[in-house]
């Protein structure tokens, strides 16, 4: 009801404000292209750092505007970092707060609203909802995560369809075709154009295949953290590169090098992950394959059976880091094919460009993969943005913005009124040099999905520019305090350092009142743990070892009633 009356008063103001002088006004409202990857941490993006990979065409965004240097996300996993971006709320509120459950499509969402108010609106490539977008005038999404080669698709007019090639420029030229053929000119346009890439499994084109299996990337201080100076959280993560990675699924080893070399498979998906990605290359795409991944074969049986622990270690992180940045090369080509689209046609004028992920990642740094943590590298984002004329080229911000304040920015932009329930704040002071107007000095964190897949537990916290004060619950109560200033590389909890003590207090007071502001509250958590549980036990937690989670679940006081084979 509240959502219905609200559609109302927006229509009703929209007419009122667009009726007065229709041409000029529409002259004025700027087209939005919303660029997002999945899982490009912002360490491979040479605008923030070149030691990995150049990526010049994604630089471009920030050469002609900003580029933030402290943007972070509210949740550090795919979809509900997604349900964030499209409602401006924290997941507790939007309801996605994993991956498992859809998402509530009946959310007021900012594409909805500027549909109604007359924007042209259109989506391409991963969504990963369970569902089909709302708001959309055309859409040609991945189905769940999507597959890198000759993918399948769900679209809006021509049903379900499987294009031949790879996936980075598949969902480039359907934007493109898009922008060409379907774009109205007599209307602003948002377009969200969603990469799969650089998300695991990391399959890159044939192009780049032989140029990315045989280069060597400089390893990161902590590939070898023992986690010592944390609590348990860090300690029990599944993500280890040595440990936990798949070898055929993630390192590319064929399964039969697999079982030559009397390796185990770790995950018990792990050669069924190989089968079902490679094993969708046609024969041509396959022998291509071949040519580049035969010879990492090879080499991998020639040195194995010598290989220390610690080798086997910077072994799989060279190959992670081939496979991840590979595919990263082609992200920042078709970036530039759009770029060049947009310079060509005269769009570049009235157009916001964003380019940024659905989170962070780790690239074998505390010698993981994934993401989920608060820890930098996961909680912070990539986050460029460009709008010629209005952002000042080659700027730079260092403010705490979030992935929750997409959708009033957007909003802002377009002078739609944003509902008033919406949590982020409009970026446009920032972006436009009112840097006084921005006032945020903490921002507010919450992760779920636990027990599940990579076993990262669940927990929420503040974190200020010089501090992130954390709680970690659900099978454990510890709380860890990082100074983000000494501490850069996050390697110390400081809690229970009395030179901490006034800070502590501080913090602990500041956490209260930002879980008061945002309405998240342990009696919600309740409620949507056991939500959680039914469905793990629905599910099979999604991947996670079901011994695990059935400890964890009589560890914690929650039922064991749930069957677990
Ligand atoms: C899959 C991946 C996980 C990843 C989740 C969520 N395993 O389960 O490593 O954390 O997706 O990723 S895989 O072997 O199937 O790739 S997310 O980006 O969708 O949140
Ligand atoms: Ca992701």
């Amino acid at each position: 009801m509240k959502h219905f009356n609200f559609s109302l008063l927006l229509v009703g103001l929209t007419a009122l404000i667009w009726s007065c002088s229709p041409k000029e006004a529409e002259q004025k409202r700027p087209n939005i292209i919303f660029i997002m990857s999945d899982d490009h941490a912002y360490q491979a993006i040479s605008a923030y750092s070149n030691h990995l990979i150049e990526t010049p065409n994604i630089d471009r965004i920030a050469k002609m505007g900003m580029l933030f240097t402290n943007a972070s996300v509210t949740n550090s996993i795919c979809a509900p970092s997604r349900a964030t971006i499209l409602t401006g709320k924290h997941s507790h509120l939007n309801g996605k707060i994993d991956n498992h459950f859809p998402f509530d499509t009946t959310n007021i969402t900012f594409p909805k609203i500027l549909q109604q108010a007359g924007y042209q609106t259109a989506m391409f490539g991963k969504l990963h909802f369970g569902n089909s977008p709302k708001g959309f005038d055309q859409f040609k999404i991945l189905p769940d995560q999507g597959s890198y080669y000759n993918p399948d698709f769900i679209t809006k007019n021509e049903g379900n369809i499987k294009v031949e090639g790879y996936v980075t420029d598949i969902v480039t030229d359907m934007t493109l075709d898009w922008l060409q053929n379907e774009r109205n000119a007599d209307q602003p346009f948002m377009l969200m154009y969603l990469h799969k890439a650089p998300h695991r499994e990391w399959l890159m084109a044939e192009r780049h295949m032989n140029e990315y299996t045989n280069k060597t990337f400089p390893e990161p201080a902590t590939l070898f953290d023992d986690y010592s100076g944390r609590g348990s959280a860090a300690w029990d993560a599944e993500m280890n590169l040595l440990k936990h990675m798949n070898w055929a699924g993630d390192s590319k080893l064929y399964p039969e090098v697999m079982e030559e070399m009397g390796i185990p498979d770790i995950s018990g998906w792990d050669k069924g992950a190989f089968d079902r990605e490679v094993g969708r290359l046609n024969p041509e795409q396959r022998a291509n394959w071949d040519k580049a991944y035969m010879k990492v074969n090879k080499d991998f049986k020639k040195a194995y059976p010598t290989m220390t622990e610690k080798e086997k270690m910077q072994w799989r992180y060279q190959r992670y880091m081939q496979d991840y940045l590979g595919t990263i090369a082609s992200v920042d080509e078709n970036v530039g094919r759009v770029l060049d689209y947009l310079e060509a046609n005269g769009l570049m004028e009235n157009t916001i460009i964003v380019y940024t992920s659905d989170q962070g990642f780790y690239l074998g740094e505390h010698g993981w993969f994934d993401k989920r943590f608060i820890y930098n590298e996961s909680f912070k984002t990539p986050l460029l943005v460009a709008w010629p004329g209005k952002v000042q080229a080659g700027s730079k911000s260092d403010e705490m913005v979030q992935n929750l304040d997409f959708a009033q920015t957007f909003l802002d932009a377009a002078g739609v009124p944003a509902p008033a329930d919406m949590q982020g704040e409009s970026l446009i002071p920032i972006l436009t040099g009112q840097t006084e107007k921005w006032t945020r000095d903490a921002v507010y964190y919450h992760y779920y999905e636990y027990p599940a897949v990579h076993m990262v537990k669940r927990h929420y916290a503040i974190v200020t520019k010089e501090y992130k004060l954390v709680h970690y619950y659900f099978d454990v109560d510890e709380w860890e305090l990082i100074d983000r200033a000494k501490d850069p590389q996050e390697m110390k909890n400081v809690y229970d350092d009395p030179a901490y003590i006034e800070i502590k207090k501080d913090l602990h007071a500041r956490l209260e009142k930002l879980r008061e502001k945002y309405g998240d509250s342990s009696e919600l958590s309740q409620e949507f743990i056991d939500r959680y549980l039914d469905d793990i036990a629905k599910r099979r937690a999604g991947g996670a070892n079901q011994q695990t989670v059935k400890e964890i679940l009589e560890k914690s006081g929650r039922k064991a009633a749930y069957e677990f084979e």
